[in-house]
C-alpha cells in the first residue's frame, strides 16, 4: 500500500510513502549499527547517538510524520521505527560497554604498581639538639622529684622585675633590657619576659610549700647578637622551697645535674655573685671536661667552665609571693643554648637557629 507521510528534516523533507519510510528506517538501522560497531571511542558513540537518535535525526523526523499516514501504514511504519530505534540503541549501548571496559583496562594497566620494586626511604628528621639537651636536663630534675611547669612569654613589669626584688633603678635591670609591647591601654606595661622567673612567683601565689619545680621556656633580651648572645633564647630555671633547705642542698642538686650532663668525673665550684632575687648568689662552674682542669682552649686556659647561676631565694621574693616568713629555698637558672653549646662543642650559638641540615644531622 502506498500511504504518504512527511519527513521534515533537510534530507527527508519530502512526502514519503510508508514503504519509503520503512526502507529508510531499514537503511538507518543497518548504517547506524555498523557505524556503532566500528566506533573507536565512547565520544564517537555519543556522537552517533545524536546523529541517529537525536531530535534532529532522520529517525525522529519519520516519527514526527507518523500522524500523516493512514492507520495501517502508521502501525507498520511505527513498528519499523521502534525496531530501528531499539536496534540502534542496543548497538550503541553494547559497543559503549565494550569500549568502556577496554578503556578502563588500559587505564588500570597504565596505573598499575609494581609491588616488587624496592621502596623509597622517606627522609627522616631528628630531634633538634636544643630539644635533646632540654629533655636530658628535665629528666635529671624529674628524677630528683621536681615537677615541670611553663608560663607566658608576655609578662607584666611586676612579675618580671618588681616581685623578683629588682629595685626600679638598679644596674641589674640593664642586663634585663627587653622588648615592650604597645600597651593598648593595659593597666601595666607588657613586655617579653627576660627570664622564666615570673612563673615561679605565679606558682608560689597559687601553691603552698613545699614546691620543687623546673620551668623551661623562651626568654628575650635586648642583646647584640653574636657567637655567645642571642636576643631570643631558652632558659630553664629551678626552684626548691621547703622547710630547712640549705645551700648544701643546692650544691648537691647541681652536682648531680652537672655530672649527668657533662660526665661523672667532674667537680663543681661556686663563686660569689649577685642576683636581686637570690642571697647569697653564686656562679656555678664545672671542671673543664676537655682538660679536667689543667687549662685548654675549651676553658680558655682557666680549667673551669661557667654553666649557670644559682642562690638561696631572697626573703623579699618570698614576701612578694605571699610565702610564710622563715621559709627557705634555693633557685638556679641556665641558658639551654649555652649548655648545648658546651655539651656538643659548638663554637657559635647561632648555629642552633640556622636550620642548616648539615649541622642538625650531626646530632
Ligand atoms: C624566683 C627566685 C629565684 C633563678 C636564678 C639565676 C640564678 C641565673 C641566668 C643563667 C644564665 C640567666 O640565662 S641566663 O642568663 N640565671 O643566673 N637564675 S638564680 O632565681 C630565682 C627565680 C625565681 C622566684
Amino acid at each position: 500500500m502506498v500511504a504518504r507521510g512527511w519527513a521534515d528534516n533537510a534530507r527527508y523533507s519530502v512526502p514519503m510513502t510508508s514503504e519509503e519510510a520503512i526502507a529508510q528506517l531499514t537503511l538507518i538501522r543497518s548504517e547506524a549499527a555498523s557505524q556503532a560497531a566500528a566506533a573507536e571511542s565512547s565520544e564517537r558513540l555519543r556522537e552517533l547517538e545524536i546523529i541517529h537518535l537525536g531530535r534532529k535525526s532522520p529517525m525522529a523526523a519519520i516519527g514526527r510524520s507518523l500522524r500523516e499516514f493512514p492507520p495501517e501504514a502508521r502501525r507498520q511504519v511505527g513498528q519499523a521505527a521502534n525496531e530501528a530505534r531499539n536496534v540502534v540503541e542496543q548497538a550503541i549501548a553494547s559497543k559503549l560497554n565494550e569500549l568502556e571496559s577496554s578503556e578502563s583496562a588500559t587505564r588500570l594497566e597504565a596505573q598499575s604498581v609494581d609491588v616488587t620494586l624496592p621502596g623509597r626511604r622517606p627522609a627522616r628528621g631528628s630531634i633538634h639538639p636544643l630539644t635533646q639537651v632540654l629533655d636530658e636536663i628535665i629528666d635529671t630534675f624529674v628524677g630528683l622529684g621536681f615537677k615541670v611547669a611553663e608560663g607566658p612569654v608576655v609578662e607584666t613589669e611586676y612579675y618580671n622585675f618588681e616581685a623578683l626584688n629588682f629595685p626600679a633603678d638598679h644596674p641589674a635591670l640593664s642586663m634585663h633590657d627587653t622588648f615592650y609591647l604597645d600597651d593598648n591601654g593595659a593597666a601595666e606595661p607588657l613586655l617579653l619576659r627576660t627570664h622564666t622567673s615570673p612563673m615561679q612567683i605565679r606558682l608560689m601565689e597559687s601553691h603552698a610549700p613545699p614546691l620543687y619545680v623546673v620551668i623551661p621556656g623562651l626568654c628575650c633580651r635586648r642583646d647584640e647578637i653574636d657567637a655567645n648572645h642571642l636576643a631570643v633564647f631558652n632558659q630553664i630555671e629551678g626552684l626548691a622551697v621547703d622547710e630547712g633547705i640549705s645551700f648544701a642542698d643546692l650544691k648537691g642538686t647541681l652536682e648531680i645535674f652537672a655530672k649527668n650532663m657533662f660526665g661523672p668525673g667532674l667537680r663543681v665550684r661556686m663563686h660569689p655573685s649577685f642576683f636581686p632575687f637570690t642571697e647569697p648568689s653564686a656562679e656555678v662552674y664545672v671542671s673543664c671536661f676537655a682538660c679536667d682542669g689543667s687549662g685548654c682552649p675549651t676553658c680558655r686556659g682557666e680549667g673551669w667552665i661557667e654553666i649557670m647561676g644559682a642562690g638561696m631565694v631572697h626573703p623579699n621574693v618570698f614576701r612578694a609571693a605571699g610565702y610564710p616568713p622563715g621559709i627557705t629555698g634555693f633557685a638556679f637558672g641556665m641558658g639551654i643554648e649555652r649548655i648545648a653549646k658546651l655539651r656538643y662543642s659548638v663554637s657559635d650559638l647561632r648555629s642552633f637557629y640556622d636550620n642548616d641540615l648539615r649541622f642538625l644531622a650531626a646530632f
